[in-house]
């Protein structure tokens, strides 16, 4: 059955409700809204589709666009009177809950040599990709971390967290991600001010990585019980030999090839409650097949040029750019190199899907499992 007859057998099919309003109806309905009630069977087709709908746009955010632009706020707003210099990613179709991508949030956040932001908490998780620059470092609950090109750093729930570059570095930009419309959503969003504006540096700087950073082994004498990962930063050059070394004996998946998780080192869950993210290399070639699962995601590209179809739409995309995919969108990857590989970086809400037990998945059957593609935006 093609895709349109389908639809229109859902429509038609027993059991939906289908009731042809009257005027004696839709008095009554107007009654009932008086009382602050509604009849079912007027919205029960809407909140209850066949399958998830999206209302996110796969979107492609080209860095070499936003870069300047990006830079140009320094210009024009201080971190003090801006609280964070970012520029967010505002996906067309979820400009009312600011979100990149289904309760994901994101932005650009850049910050001049010598400059820091001041320390406060909140009850939405944070996470950071750094883009650019030299001497960038965040302090989460008084331990630093130095923070390099394709680093990633946590900024779990609850802490304390600030942000710097060094007076002798370079510029940086790094890509923030955060769960605030999901935490809003669910009405549960605190915020708070450090008293003295920043926090004091209470550990040796980046002791997660010394504690916790030594892959498969974990210290004997440091306890942690907190539900987020011990370790705050996950380094660039681990990563991508861990990716080289599970190449070497795996062939990967069809659909992502060598798809790796950061994982919290106590569990070997997802880094913190409510994202998860991963790194995954395409090899020098390779060409995905096309898959759709829940779940929201939004990929940095960490290395190499290749192009994404995201439901039959092609993004061609380079080093730095960021795109989303929305749940259940089909998307399958693309390396256009022969001979280099190329890496994507990308975080996701699978930890509150896998919770609820609301993850699903399918391969695209149809086609040898590829999307016709459709248009290519400009
Ligand atoms: C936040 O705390 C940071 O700590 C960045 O750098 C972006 C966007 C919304 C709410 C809090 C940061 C943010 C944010």
């Amino acid at each position: 059955m093609s895709q349109t007859s389908y639809d229109s057998y859902r429509e038609s099919v027993a059991g939906r409700a289908d009731v042809e309003d009257t005027p004696e109806l839709v008095a009554y309905y107007r009654e009932l809204e008086q009382l602050k009630t509604g009849a079912l069977w007027t919205v029960a087709n809407k909140i209850e589709p066949w399958e998830p709908k999206s209302d996110s746009v796969p979107v492609l955010w080209r860095y070499r666009d936003l870069r300047e632009h990006v830079l140009r706020s320094v210009s024009l707003v201080t971190p003090e009177k801006a609280g964070r210099r970012v520029i967010y990613l505002d996906n067309p179709g979820r400009r009312d809950v600011a979100a990149a991508v289904g309760w994901l949030y994101s932005g650009l956040q850049v910050m001049h040599p010598g400059e820091a932001a001041s320390a406060h908490w909140h009850s939405s998780s944070a996470l950071r990709f750094i883009m650019e620059g030299r001497g960038a470092y965040t302090i989460v609950d008084g331990h630093k971390m130095t923070l390099g090109a394709n680093d990633f750093v946590l900024t779990p729930n609850g802490c304390w967290h600030e942000h710097g570059v060094e007076a002798d570095g370079l510029p940086c930009i790094w890509q923030d991600g955060l769960d605030i419309p999901l935490v809003n959503a669910l009405e549960a969003g605190f915020y708070g001010v450090h008293p003295d504006m920043h926090q004091a540096v209470t550990y040796p700087v980046d002791d997660s990585v010394g504690l916790w950073g030594g892959r498969a082994l974990r210290p004997h004498d440091v306890k942690w019980d907190k539900p987020y990962s011990p370790l705050f930063k996950y380094q660039w050059e681990p990563t991508y030999e861990a990716l080289l070394s599970y190449g070497k004996v795996a062939e990967g998946n069809p659909f992502d090839c060598l798809l790796m998780h950061y994982t919290n080192p106590k569990t070997g869950g997802h880094v913190m409650s409510t994202m998860g993210a991963s790194m995954q290399m395409l090899r020098p070639g390779f060409v995905g097949k096309a898959h759709r699962h829940t779940g929201s995601f939004l990929y940095q590209v960490a290395k190499g040029s290749g192009y994404s179809i995201i439901n039959g739409q092609r993004f061609d995309w380079q080093e730095h750019d960021i795109f989303c995919v929305p749940s259940w969108a089909w998307h399958e990857h693309v390396n256009a190199s022969s001979t280099e590989d190329a890496c994507l970086f990308s975080f996701n809400d699978l930890p509150v899907m896998e919770k609820l037990s609301l993850y699903y998945e399918e391969a695209l059957a149809e086609n040898d499992g590829h999307q016709p593609v459709i248009s290519t935006p400009a």
